[in-house]
Protein backbone atom coordinates (compact mmCIF):
# COMPACT_ATOMS: atom_id res chain seq x y z
CA UNK A 1 0.00 0.00 0.00
CA UNK A 2 1.23 3.49 -0.96
CA UNK A 3 1.28 5.59 2.47
CA UNK A 4 2.16 8.58 0.58
CA UNK A 5 -1.10 8.29 -2.00
CA UNK A 6 -3.49 7.43 1.11
CA UNK A 7 -2.55 10.34 3.06
CA UNK A 8 -2.86 12.38 -0.03
CA UNK A 9 -6.49 10.97 -0.50
CA UNK A 10 -7.27 11.40 3.15
CA UNK A 11 -5.66 14.67 3.00
CA UNK A 12 -8.18 16.36 0.15
CA UNK A 13 -11.19 14.58 1.33
CA UNK A 14 -10.86 16.62 5.03
CA UNK A 15 -10.09 19.39 3.35
CA UNK A 16 -12.60 19.19 0.58
CA UNK A 17 -15.15 18.27 3.24
CA UNK A 18 -14.01 18.98 6.77
CA UNK A 19 -14.85 15.62 8.00
CA UNK A 20 -13.08 12.52 9.22
CA UNK A 21 -13.36 9.67 6.36
CA UNK A 22 -12.95 6.07 6.33
CA UNK A 23 -9.75 4.89 4.80
CA UNK A 24 -10.41 1.20 2.20
CA UNK A 25 -7.90 0.33 0.10
CA UNK A 26 -8.73 -2.47 -3.15
CA UNK A 27 -6.51 -3.72 -5.54
CA UNK A 28 -6.28 -4.40 -9.13
CA UNK A 29 -5.37 -7.81 -10.24
CA UNK A 30 -3.06 -10.05 -12.42
CA UNK A 31 -4.46 -13.18 -13.96
CA UNK A 32 -1.65 -16.24 -14.37
CA UNK A 33 -4.14 -18.29 -16.82
CA UNK A 34 -8.19 -18.79 -17.34
CA UNK A 35 -8.71 -15.97 -19.47
CA UNK A 36 -12.77 -15.27 -21.06
CA UNK A 37 -13.58 -18.86 -19.06
CA UNK A 38 -15.17 -16.43 -16.07
CA UNK A 39 -18.36 -16.09 -17.94
CA UNK A 40 -18.86 -19.49 -19.31
CA UNK A 41 -18.81 -21.43 -15.78
CA UNK A 42 -15.14 -22.11 -15.89
CA UNK A 43 -11.44 -21.71 -14.14
CA UNK A 44 -9.48 -18.87 -13.40
CA UNK A 45 -6.37 -18.34 -11.48
CA UNK A 46 -5.94 -14.74 -10.51
CA UNK A 47 -4.11 -12.58 -7.56
CA UNK A 48 -4.57 -8.92 -6.05
CA UNK A 49 -1.10 -7.21 -7.01
CA UNK A 50 0.58 -4.25 -5.50
CA UNK A 51 -1.29 -1.77 -7.67
CA UNK A 52 -4.16 -0.11 -5.92
CA UNK A 53 -7.26 2.12 -5.88
CA UNK A 54 -7.30 4.11 -2.62
CA UNK A 55 -10.53 5.64 -1.08
CA UNK A 56 -11.84 8.00 1.49
CA UNK A 57 -15.23 7.56 2.17
CA UNK A 58 -18.27 8.95 4.74
CA UNK A 59 -21.60 10.09 4.99
CA UNK A 60 -22.41 13.15 4.43
CA UNK A 61 -25.26 13.79 6.35
CA UNK A 62 -27.78 14.96 3.82
CA UNK A 63 -28.88 13.69 0.82
CA UNK A 64 -25.79 15.10 -1.43
CA UNK A 65 -23.01 12.76 -3.01
CA UNK A 66 -20.12 13.85 -3.61
CA UNK A 67 -17.44 12.34 -5.96
CA UNK A 68 -14.11 13.45 -6.66
CA UNK A 69 -11.56 11.61 -8.85
CA UNK A 70 -8.25 12.86 -7.18
CA UNK A 71 -6.34 12.00 -10.10
CA UNK A 72 -7.90 13.32 -13.21
CA UNK A 73 -9.17 16.37 -10.67
CA UNK A 74 -13.05 16.21 -11.56
CA UNK A 75 -15.67 16.18 -9.12
CA UNK A 76 -19.47 14.90 -9.06
CA UNK A 77 -22.07 15.35 -7.49
CA UNK A 78 -25.89 14.14 -7.54
CA UNK A 79 -28.17 16.41 -4.64
CA UNK A 80 -30.45 12.99 -4.05
CA UNK A 81 -29.10 9.90 -3.80
CA UNK A 82 -32.07 8.05 -3.68
CA UNK A 83 -31.88 9.40 -8.03
CA UNK A 84 -29.14 7.50 -9.09
CA UNK A 85 -28.93 7.05 -12.42
CA UNK A 86 -26.43 6.50 -15.01
CA UNK A 87 -24.15 9.60 -15.80
CA UNK A 88 -22.91 11.14 -18.58
CA UNK A 89 -19.16 11.29 -16.64
CA UNK A 90 -17.62 8.01 -17.52
CA UNK A 91 -15.51 7.49 -13.98
CA UNK A 92 -18.87 8.31 -12.21
CA UNK A 93 -20.63 5.38 -13.56
CA UNK A 94 -18.37 2.81 -11.71
CA UNK A 95 -19.06 4.28 -8.08
CA UNK A 96 -23.25 4.99 -9.10
CA UNK A 97 -23.74 1.70 -10.24
CA UNK A 98 -22.46 0.00 -6.78
CA UNK A 99 -24.66 2.65 -5.11
CA UNK A 100 -27.67 1.57 -7.08
CA UNK A 101 -26.87 -1.86 -6.36
CA UNK A 102 -27.38 -2.02 -2.64
CA UNK A 103 -30.87 0.18 -3.62
CA UNK A 104 -31.66 -2.52 -5.57
CA UNK A 105 -31.05 -5.22 -2.64
CA UNK A 106 -33.42 -2.73 -0.61
CA UNK A 107 -30.37 -1.16 1.39
CA UNK A 108 -31.45 3.11 1.13
CA UNK A 109 -28.32 4.86 0.25
CA UNK A 110 -27.57 8.02 2.19
CA UNK A 111 -25.61 10.82 0.73
CA UNK A 112 -22.26 9.98 0.63
CA UNK A 113 -18.65 11.59 -0.04
CA UNK A 114 -15.97 10.13 -1.14
CA UNK A 115 -12.44 10.90 -3.00
CA UNK A 116 -10.68 8.18 -4.30
CA UNK A 117 -7.14 7.93 -6.75
CA UNK A 118 -4.57 4.96 -7.50
CA UNK A 119 -1.93 3.47 -8.81
CA UNK A 120 -3.93 0.93 -11.22
CA UNK A 121 -3.24 1.99 -14.76
CA UNK A 122 -6.19 2.57 -16.44
CA UNK A 123 -6.91 0.47 -19.80
CA UNK A 124 -3.82 -1.99 -19.04
CA UNK A 125 -5.92 -5.44 -18.64
CA UNK A 126 -5.39 -4.92 -14.46
CA UNK A 127 -9.58 -4.65 -13.79
CA UNK A 128 -8.87 -0.68 -12.43
CA UNK A 129 -12.87 -0.52 -12.78
CA UNK A 130 -13.12 -3.95 -10.64
CA UNK A 131 -10.60 -2.23 -8.15
CA UNK A 132 -12.88 1.24 -8.24
CA UNK A 133 -16.42 -0.88 -7.49
CA UNK A 134 -15.05 -3.04 -4.61
CA UNK A 135 -13.62 -0.51 -3.02
CA UNK A 136 -16.57 1.41 -2.50
CA UNK A 137 -19.09 -1.44 -2.59
CA UNK A 138 -16.50 -2.03 0.94
CA UNK A 139 -16.97 0.99 2.00
CA UNK A 140 -20.79 1.01 1.76
CA UNK A 141 -20.93 -2.24 3.32
CA UNK A 142 -19.16 -0.85 6.35
CA UNK A 143 -21.56 2.21 6.94
CA UNK A 144 -24.57 0.72 5.53
CA UNK A 145 -23.89 -2.18 8.21
CA UNK A 146 -25.51 -4.43 5.49
CA UNK A 147 -23.36 -7.52 6.38
CA UNK A 148 -23.17 -8.48 3.10
CA UNK A 149 -19.83 -10.86 2.51
CA UNK A 150 -17.22 -10.96 0.36
CA UNK A 151 -19.47 -13.02 -2.52
CA UNK A 152 -22.51 -10.44 -2.77
CA UNK A 153 -19.97 -8.16 -2.79
CA UNK A 154 -18.41 -9.01 -5.75
CA UNK A 155 -21.88 -9.94 -7.37
CA UNK A 156 -22.52 -6.20 -6.55
CA UNK A 157 -19.52 -4.71 -8.65
CA UNK A 158 -19.93 -7.08 -11.04
CA UNK A 159 -23.80 -5.99 -11.45
CA UNK A 160 -22.47 -2.76 -11.35
CA UNK A 161 -20.05 -2.88 -14.23
CA UNK A 162 -22.59 -4.86 -16.46
CA UNK A 163 -25.53 -2.04 -15.62
CA UNK A 164 -23.21 1.13 -15.85
CA UNK A 165 -20.51 0.42 -17.97
CA UNK A 166 -22.42 -2.01 -20.27
CA UNK A 167 -19.65 -4.51 -19.59
CA UNK A 168 -20.94 -8.44 -19.32
CA UNK A 169 -18.20 -9.19 -17.06
CA UNK A 170 -17.62 -12.46 -15.76
CA UNK A 171 -17.05 -12.40 -11.70
CA UNK A 172 -12.97 -12.96 -11.90
CA UNK A 173 -11.52 -9.52 -11.76
CA UNK A 174 -14.03 -8.57 -8.51
CA UNK A 175 -13.45 -11.39 -6.54
CA UNK A 176 -9.80 -11.43 -7.25
CA UNK A 177 -9.89 -7.65 -5.57
CA UNK A 178 -11.41 -8.88 -2.90
CA UNK A 179 -10.62 -12.32 -1.97
CA UNK A 180 -7.11 -11.84 -2.78
CA UNK A 181 -4.54 -13.47 -0.29
CA UNK A 182 -0.57 -12.52 -0.07
CA UNK A 183 1.67 -14.47 -1.46
CA UNK A 184 -0.96 -16.65 -3.30
CA UNK A 185 -2.94 -16.87 -6.72
CA UNK A 186 -6.28 -18.38 -5.93
CA UNK A 187 -7.93 -20.77 -8.14
CA UNK A 188 -11.69 -20.04 -8.74
CA UNK A 189 -14.53 -22.07 -10.17
CA UNK A 190 -16.57 -19.84 -12.02
CA UNK A 191 -19.67 -21.93 -11.79
CA UNK A 192 -19.67 -23.57 -8.30
CA UNK A 193 -17.65 -20.54 -6.82
CA UNK A 194 -15.53 -22.92 -4.92
CA UNK A 195 -11.93 -21.74 -4.33
CA UNK A 196 -8.72 -22.63 -3.50
CA UNK A 197 -5.70 -20.84 -2.20
CA UNK A 198 -1.55 -21.57 -3.65
CA UNK A 199 1.22 -20.17 -2.58
CA UNK A 200 2.80 -18.52 -5.56
CA UNK A 201 6.85 -17.27 -4.70
CA UNK A 202 7.56 -14.06 -6.22
CA UNK A 203 11.41 -14.68 -5.35
CA UNK A 204 10.98 -17.53 -7.49
CA UNK A 205 9.73 -16.35 -10.08
CA UNK A 206 8.64 -12.72 -10.97
CA UNK A 207 5.41 -11.28 -12.18
CA UNK A 208 6.37 -8.81 -14.80
CA UNK A 209 3.83 -7.10 -16.94
CA UNK A 210 4.47 -5.24 -20.29
CA UNK A 211 1.72 -2.46 -21.04
CA UNK A 212 1.47 -2.66 -24.58
CA UNK A 213 -0.16 1.20 -23.91
CA UNK A 214 -2.95 -0.14 -26.38
CA UNK A 215 -6.27 0.88 -24.89
CA UNK A 216 -8.88 -2.30 -24.76
CA UNK A 217 -11.99 -0.33 -24.55
CA UNK A 218 -13.98 -3.32 -22.46
CA UNK A 219 -16.73 -1.58 -23.11
CA UNK A 220 -16.23 -2.02 -27.11
CA UNK A 221 -19.16 -4.21 -28.49
CA UNK A 222 -15.95 -7.09 -29.03
CA UNK A 223 -16.64 -8.57 -25.17
CA UNK A 224 -19.84 -8.68 -25.20
CA UNK A 225 -19.91 -10.66 -28.62
CA UNK A 226 -17.22 -13.19 -27.60
CA UNK A 227 -19.95 -14.08 -24.56
CA UNK A 228 -22.85 -14.58 -26.60
CA UNK A 229 -20.93 -16.24 -29.68
CA UNK A 230 -20.12 -18.75 -26.36
CA UNK A 231 -23.69 -18.63 -25.66
CA UNK A 232 -24.98 -19.60 -29.12
CA UNK A 233 -22.64 -22.66 -28.75
CA UNK A 234 -24.09 -23.69 -25.56
CA UNK A 235 -27.60 -23.48 -27.38
CA UNK A 236 -26.43 -25.66 -30.18
CA UNK A 237 -24.90 -28.29 -27.85
CA UNK A 238 -27.65 -28.03 -25.75
CA UNK A 239 -30.14 -29.11 -28.49
CA UNK A 240 -28.27 -32.84 -28.51
CA UNK A 241 -26.67 -32.68 -24.73
CA UNK A 242 -29.38 -31.16 -22.80
CA UNK A 243 -26.79 -31.58 -19.83
CA UNK A 244 -24.51 -28.81 -21.54
CA UNK A 245 -25.38 -25.92 -18.87
CA UNK A 246 -22.24 -24.01 -19.82
CA UNK A 247 -19.09 -24.04 -21.94
CA UNK A 248 -17.82 -26.06 -18.73
CA UNK A 249 -19.64 -28.80 -19.59
CA UNK A 250 -18.46 -29.38 -22.51
CA UNK A 251 -16.14 -31.40 -24.70
CA UNK A 252 -14.36 -30.56 -28.07
CA UNK A 253 -15.75 -34.44 -29.40
CA UNK A 254 -18.87 -33.07 -28.68
CA UNK A 255 -17.80 -29.75 -30.50
CA UNK A 256 -16.42 -31.79 -33.48
CA UNK A 257 -19.44 -33.84 -34.09
CA UNK A 258 -21.80 -30.45 -34.07
CA UNK A 259 -18.94 -28.56 -36.22
CA UNK A 260 -21.12 -27.94 -39.09
CA UNK A 261 -24.19 -26.66 -37.39
CA UNK A 262 -21.71 -24.58 -34.89
CA UNK A 263 -20.30 -23.08 -37.72
CA UNK A 264 -16.53 -22.27 -37.89
CA UNK A 265 -16.26 -19.07 -35.64
CA UNK A 266 -18.75 -20.03 -32.99
CA UNK A 267 -16.54 -23.17 -33.07
CA UNK A 268 -13.47 -21.91 -32.79
CA UNK A 269 -14.55 -19.53 -29.19
CA UNK A 270 -15.83 -22.72 -27.78
CA UNK A 271 -12.93 -25.30 -28.46
CA UNK A 272 -10.73 -22.58 -27.24
CA UNK A 273 -13.13 -21.92 -24.07
CA UNK A 274 -12.93 -26.02 -23.27
CA UNK A 275 -9.15 -26.01 -24.10
CA UNK A 276 -8.49 -22.87 -21.39
CA UNK A 277 -10.15 -24.91 -19.00
CA UNK A 278 -8.07 -27.78 -19.09
CA UNK A 279 -4.81 -25.47 -18.93
CA UNK A 280 -6.02 -23.84 -15.81
CA UNK A 281 -6.24 -27.29 -14.07
CA UNK A 282 -2.99 -28.52 -15.69
CA UNK A 283 -1.16 -24.95 -14.56
CA UNK A 284 -2.29 -25.56 -11.18
CA UNK A 285 -0.92 -29.36 -11.19
CA UNK A 286 2.34 -27.70 -12.49
CA UNK A 287 2.00 -25.09 -9.66
CA UNK A 288 1.52 -27.95 -6.91
CA UNK A 289 4.43 -29.64 -8.82
CA UNK A 290 6.78 -26.73 -8.73
CA UNK A 291 7.34 -26.68 -12.39
CA UNK A 292 7.42 -23.45 -13.23
CA UNK A 293 8.88 -24.27 -17.14
CA UNK A 294 5.81 -26.64 -17.62
CA UNK A 295 3.42 -23.93 -15.87
CA UNK A 296 4.70 -21.28 -18.52
CA UNK A 297 4.12 -23.57 -21.76
CA UNK A 298 0.24 -23.65 -20.90
CA UNK A 299 0.38 -19.51 -20.48
CA UNK A 300 2.55 -19.78 -24.15
CA UNK A 301 -0.59 -22.08 -25.41
CA UNK A 302 -2.91 -19.80 -23.73
CA UNK A 303 -2.19 -16.79 -25.82
CA UNK A 304 -2.08 -18.69 -28.96
CA UNK A 305 -5.95 -19.96 -27.98
CA UNK A 306 -6.08 -16.05 -27.31
CA UNK A 307 -4.79 -15.07 -30.77
CA UNK A 308 -6.42 -17.30 -33.22
CA UNK A 309 -9.39 -18.79 -31.96
CA UNK A 310 -10.61 -16.01 -29.32
CA UNK A 311 -9.08 -13.30 -31.58
CA UNK A 312 -9.27 -10.96 -28.71
CA UNK A 313 -5.21 -10.08 -29.04
CA UNK A 314 -3.70 -7.75 -31.09
CA UNK A 315 -0.14 -7.35 -33.21
CA UNK A 316 1.42 -5.68 -30.32
CA UNK A 317 0.53 -8.05 -27.38
CA UNK A 318 1.67 -10.82 -30.18
CA UNK A 319 4.90 -8.81 -30.59
CA UNK A 320 5.42 -8.77 -26.56
CA UNK A 321 4.75 -12.28 -26.28
CA UNK A 322 6.87 -13.21 -29.10
CA UNK A 323 10.07 -11.22 -27.85
CA UNK A 324 9.50 -12.69 -24.17
CA UNK A 325 9.57 -16.08 -25.66
CA UNK A 326 13.12 -15.49 -26.79
CA UNK A 327 14.13 -13.69 -24.36
CA UNK A 328 16.27 -15.69 -21.20
CA UNK A 329 14.93 -16.82 -17.86
CA UNK A 330 11.35 -16.64 -19.00
CA UNK A 331 8.82 -19.25 -17.85
CA UNK A 332 5.62 -18.07 -20.19
CA UNK A 333 4.18 -15.39 -21.38
CA UNK A 334 0.69 -14.38 -22.61
CA UNK A 335 -1.64 -11.47 -23.35
CA UNK A 336 -4.15 -11.17 -19.82
CA UNK A 337 -7.32 -9.84 -19.28
CA UNK A 338 -9.98 -8.63 -21.58
CA UNK A 339 -7.62 -8.25 -24.52
CA UNK A 340 -8.01 -5.91 -27.44
CA UNK A 341 -4.58 -4.47 -25.88
CA UNK A 342 -3.28 -4.28 -21.96
CA UNK A 343 -0.73 -5.99 -20.76
CA UNK A 344 1.46 -9.17 -20.96
CA UNK A 345 2.41 -11.35 -17.88
CA UNK A 346 5.34 -12.87 -17.90
CA UNK A 347 6.83 -15.13 -15.55
CA UNK A 348 10.74 -14.35 -15.31
CA UNK A 349 13.90 -15.52 -13.13
CA UNK A 350 14.28 -13.19 -10.80
CA UNK A 351 17.90 -12.45 -12.04
CA UNK A 352 17.26 -12.05 -15.20
CA UNK A 353 14.36 -10.02 -15.00
CA UNK A 354 16.62 -6.67 -15.71
CA UNK A 355 17.91 -8.16 -18.81
CA UNK A 356 14.31 -9.18 -20.34
CA UNK A 357 12.92 -6.11 -19.89
CA UNK A 358 15.92 -4.22 -21.64
CA UNK A 359 15.38 -7.01 -24.72
CA UNK A 360 11.78 -6.42 -24.92
CA UNK A 361 11.56 -2.63 -24.77
CA UNK A 362 14.15 -2.72 -27.14
CA UNK A 363 12.07 -4.76 -29.35
CA UNK A 364 8.84 -2.97 -28.37
CA UNK A 365 10.51 0.02 -29.88
CA UNK A 366 12.05 -1.11 -32.55
CA UNK A 367 9.00 -2.52 -33.73
CA UNK A 368 6.11 0.12 -32.97
CA UNK A 369 8.20 3.49 -32.12
CA UNK A 370 6.89 3.22 -28.58
CA UNK A 371 8.44 3.22 -25.16
CA UNK A 372 7.05 0.14 -23.37
CA UNK A 373 6.06 0.85 -19.88
CA UNK A 374 6.60 -2.45 -17.34
CA UNK A 375 5.36 -3.00 -14.11
CA UNK A 376 7.14 -5.60 -11.45
CA UNK A 377 4.48 -7.01 -9.09
CA UNK A 378 3.96 -8.40 -5.73
CA UNK A 379 1.20 -10.12 -4.43
CA UNK A 380 -1.50 -8.71 -2.04
CA UNK A 381 -4.49 -8.98 0.45
CA UNK A 382 -7.71 -8.24 -1.33
CA UNK A 383 -9.89 -4.91 -0.13
CA UNK A 384 -9.42 -3.78 3.02
CA UNK A 385 -9.44 -0.89 5.42
CA UNK A 386 -6.21 1.08 6.05
CA UNK A 387 -5.33 1.44 9.75
CA UNK A 388 -4.09 4.72 11.14
CA UNK A 389 -0.93 2.61 11.48
CA UNK A 390 -0.53 2.32 7.92
CA UNK A 391 -1.15 5.61 7.35
CA UNK A 392 1.42 7.25 8.88
CA UNK A 393 3.90 4.74 7.93
CA UNK A 394 7.01 6.65 6.29
CA UNK A 395 7.57 5.78 2.83
C1 LIG B 1 -12.30 -8.84 -18.22
C2 LIG B 1 -13.59 -9.21 -17.52
F1 LIG B 1 -13.99 -8.21 -16.68
C3 LIG B 1 -13.45 -10.52 -16.76
O1 LIG B 1 -14.69 -10.90 -16.21
C4 LIG B 1 -12.89 -11.62 -17.65
O2 LIG B 1 -13.88 -12.11 -18.52
C5 LIG B 1 -11.67 -11.13 -18.42
O3 LIG B 1 -11.92 -9.90 -19.08
C6 LIG B 1 -11.21 -12.13 -19.45
O4 LIG B 1 -10.78 -13.29 -18.82
O5 LIG B 1 -11.28 -8.57 -17.31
Amino acid sequence: MSAPLAQAVHAAFQQRFGYAPLLVRAPGRVNLIGEHTDYNGGFVLPAAVDKEMVFAVGLSGSTWIRLVAYDLNETFELANAAEISPSATHWANYLLGVAAQFQLRGHAVPGFDCVFAGTVPMGAGMSSSAAVECGLAFALNHFLKTGLDKLELARIAQFAEHTYAGVQCGIMDQFASLYGRAGHVVRLDCRSLDYAYFPFDTTASRIVLCNSGVKHSLASTAYNTRRQECERGVAVLQRNHPEVASLRDATLEQLDAHRDELGPVVFRRCAYVVQENARVEAACRHLEANDLAAFGQEMYASHAGLRDDYEVSCVELDALVAAAQAAPGVFGSRMMGGGFGGCTINLVAPDQVDAFIASVSKVYQEKFGLKLETYQTTIVAGVGVISSEQLTVSS
